[in-house]
C-alpha cells in the first residue's frame, strides 16, 4: 500500500554540474533526500513497471539512502529495482548497468571527488535510459518540482539485504541485488586486448583512494591482467575514503605521485576519484595531464580491438585543452567543444558524433558507456603501452614532435566567499567588450567572451558557461565558478600556452606569464584575498 507522506520544498535543490551535491547534514534534514527523488520521479514518465538502477560510491549515508529510494521507488510505480551488491555501483558500471538491463535510468549516489563522512559531502545524481547524466531541460525540470513539491511517496516495508545477490520482492516491486563487478569487467574485456596487456609484462601502480574502483581494479587489474598482488592501493572502499580527498590529482595522490617520481619506479602509475569516473596518468618520471591523457588516448585508440575501426568525432569540454582538437584534424574527423560537465557529451555519442569524450578534470571516456569511465582509460592506456612496447614518456614525446604540446594547468581558488566570487565573475563579464586589444605583458588579447553552447542535435542553447580569454598566438586563460561545491565558491582559472615546438619547456615556467596576465584581467588577489591558488592540476 502506497503511503503519502506530506512535505515542503527546499529551496536549494537545484542540481549542479553533476547532481545534487549538499553536506551530509544537509541531506540529514527531515524529507530533504526523499523530496528530491520524489521529485525525480515526478519530472520522468513511464515508471510504471520500469527498471532502475541504484548504486553508489559507498560512501556515508550511501546505505540508508538506498533504503529510503527503493522503497520510494516501489510507490512510484517501478517495477524492478537493480542495486548493486552492498549499495556500491561506480557511476560507469552504474551507466552500463542502465544501458544493458534497458532500465529507464538509474539514482547515482556519490559526490564523486569531494570527501566522505559525516560532516562532509554526499549527492544524488539522476541518469537517463542511455545511461548518461540527464540533460539540462530534465534537471531543469526536477528542480522546477522540488520548488513546488508538497508530498513524497513510499510504502510500509522492510530494509532490504544489500549484501546478498538475488531478487526479492518489495510491496509488488522486484529488487535484484548485483555484482557491482562482473558486467562492467566484461565490457572491458570486449573493448581491450587483455592477453596483450598480460604479455606485456608492464609493473603498474594504482591507487582506489579508499574508494569504489577498489573492488574494480583488484578483480580487472590484479585477477584478470595478472599485475602483482599488491598493485592496487587502498583497495577498500571507506564510508570516509579514510579521511582523504578521493580526488585524483598530484595533490591528493601525492603518495602515488612520488612511487612514480622515484627511481624504482614502476612503469605505469594511475588513480581514480570517489566514484571511479575520473583517472590521473603518470608515467614513470613523466605526469601527463588529463587534456593531454585525452589527446594521446584519441591519437592511439586504434591500437585497442573496441576502436580499431577508428574514432567518429572528440568531445572535450571548453576549459579543456586544445591538444585534442590538434588529433581529430589529424584524423579528419570532427571536434567539439561543449560546457563543462558529462551531461554535453550524451548527445553526441548518442548521435554517432563522437565517440571520445574529455575534460581536463581528469574524466575521459567514450561511447561504451554515458559517463566517464577511470578504469577504462587506464586500460586503453595500458593496451597502448602493450602494443606499442614504448615507455608512457617515450609515447608523450613523440606526440608532442608531432602535434606541438600544450602547455595546461588549472589554479583552484577553494573555499571562497560566495560574494567576493560572484563579484569578481559580474566584474569581469563587464569588461568583456573592451578586453580584445590590450595587452598584459607580451601577450594581446584577441577575444573574449562567455562560453555559450548549442547543442548540435537538439538545438538546446546553454549560456554563461565560462569566461575565455584567448590570446594572439594560441594562449588563453578560462574562468569558472565551480558547480559541484558545497560550500563557499571555488574559482577555477584554466591556463594554456601552445608552442608548436618547444616541447621541452617546465609546464609552470611556460604559464608564468599567463598566470600573471589572468590576475590581471580578473583581479584574482583583490577579489578573494589569496595570493596563490590552493590547488595547481
Ligand atoms: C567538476 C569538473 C568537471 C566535472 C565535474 C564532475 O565540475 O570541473 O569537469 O565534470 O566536476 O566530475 P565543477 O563544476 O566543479 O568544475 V565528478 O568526477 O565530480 O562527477
Ligand atoms: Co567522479
Amino acid at each position: 500500500m502506497t503511503i503519502t507522506v506530506p512535505s515542503t520544498p527546499y529551496p536549494d535543490q537545484k542540481p549542479g554540474t553533476s547532481g545534487l551535491r549538499k553536506k551530509v547534514r544537509v541531506f540529514q534534514q527531515p524529507n530533504y533526500a526523499e523530496n528530491f527523488i520524489q521529485s525525480v520521479f515526478d519530472a520522468i514518465e513511464d515508471k510504471d513497471g520500469a527498471t532502475l538502477v541504484i548504486g553508489g560510491d559507498g560512501r556515508f549515508l550511501n546505505r540508508e539512502v538506498i533504503q529510503v529510494a527503493i522503497r520510494i521507488a516501489a510507490a512510484n510505480g517501478f517495477g524492478r529495482v537493480v542495486v548493486g551488491r552492498g549499495g556500491i555501483l561506480s557511476t560507469p558500471a552504474a551507466s552500463n548497468m542502465i544501458r544493458i538491463r534497458r532500465a529507464l535510468g538509474g539514482l547515482v549516489l556519490s559526490a564523486s571527488h569531494n570527501p566522505g563522512g559525516p560532516d562532509e559531502d554526499f549527492g544524488i545524481k539522476y541518469n537517463i535510459a542511455n545511461g548518461g547524466p540527464a540533460p539540462e531541460k530534465v534537471t531543469e525540470a526536477i528542480h522546477a518540482r522540488t520548488l513546488t513539491i508538497d508530498r513524497w511517496l513510499t510504502v510500509e516495508a522492510d530494509d532490504v539485504d544489500l549484501d546478498t545477490d538475488g531478487e526479492t520482492m518489495l510491496a509488488g516491486m522486484t529488487v535484484e541485488v548485483v555484482d557491482p563487478v562482473t558486467d562492467y569487467a566484461e565490457l572491458m574485456r570486449k573493448l581491450f586486448d587483455f592477453d596483450a596487456i598480460r604479455a606485456a609484462g608492464l609493473s603498474m601502480a594504482f591507487d582506489a583512494m579508499s574508494a569504489v574502483t577498489g573492488p574494480y581494479a583488484t578483480e580487472i587489474l590484479e585477477r584478470q591482467l595478472g599485475f602483482a598482488a599488491g598493485t592496487v592501493r587502498n583497495g577498500t572502499p571507506l564510508p570516509d575514503f579514510g579521511g582523504h580527498h578521493p580526488d585524483p590529482n598530484l595533490v591528493h595522490a601525492h603518495e602515488l605521485y612520488k612511487t612514480m617520481m622515484a627511481a624504482d619506479a614502476p612503469d605505469f602509475g594511475a588513480a581514480s576519484d570517489g566514484d571511479g569516473d575520473r583517472n590521473l596518468i603518470i608515467g614513470r618520471n613523466i605526469f601527463i595531464t588529463p587534456s593531454d591523457s585525452l589527446a594521446m588516448l584519441a591519437a592511439n585508440a586504434h591500437l585497442a580491438p573496441g576502436y580499431r575501426g577508428g574514432l567518429k568525432g572528440i568531445a572535450r569540454s571548453m576549459p579543456t585543452s586544445a591538444a585534442a582538437d590538434r588529433v581529430a584534424a589529424a584524423l579528419g574527423i570532427p571536434s567539439f567543444e561543449t560546457p563543462t560537465g558529462w551531461k554535453f557529451f550524451g548527445n553526441l555519442l548518442d548521435a554517432g558524433l563522437a565517440t571520445i569524450c574529455g575534460e581536463e578534470s581528469a574524466g575521459t571516456g567514450s561511447d561504451h558507456v554515458r559517463e566517464k569511465d577511470g578504469l577504462w582509460a587506464v586500460l586503453l592506456w595500458l593496451n597502448i603501452l602493450a602494443v606499442r612496447g614504448q615507455s608512457v614518456e617515450a609515447i608523450a614525446r613523440e606526440h608532442w614532435a608531432t602535434y606541438g604540446r600544450n602547455y595546461y594547468a588549472r589554479h583552484d581558488y577553494e573555499g571562497v566567499e560566495s560574494d567576493r566570487a560572484d563579484a569578481l565573475m559580474t566584474e569581469l563579464r563587464s569588461k568583456l567588450g573592451n578586453l580584445p586589444g590590450r595587452r598584459f605583458g607580451d601577450l594581446t588579447v584577441e577575444a573574449a567572451d562567455d562560453f555559450a553552447y548549442e547543442d548540435p542535435t537538439d538545438g538546446s542553447v546553454s549560456r554563461n558557461q565560462g569566461i575565455r580569454v584567448l590570446f594572439v598566438g594560441g594562449s588563453r586563460v578560462v574562468f569558472r565558478l565551480s558547480g559541484t561545491g558545497t560550500s563557499g565558491a571555488t574559482l577555477r582559472v584554466y591556463l594554456e600556452r601552445y608552442e608548436a615546438t618547444a616541447i621541452d619547456g617546465d609546464a609552470t615556467a611556460m604559464l608564468a606569464d599567463i598566470a600573471a596576465a589572468a590576475d590581471a584581467i580578473a583581479g584574482i588577489v583583490r577579489h578573494t584575498g589569496r595570493e596563490r591558488p590552493d590547488v595547481v592540476t
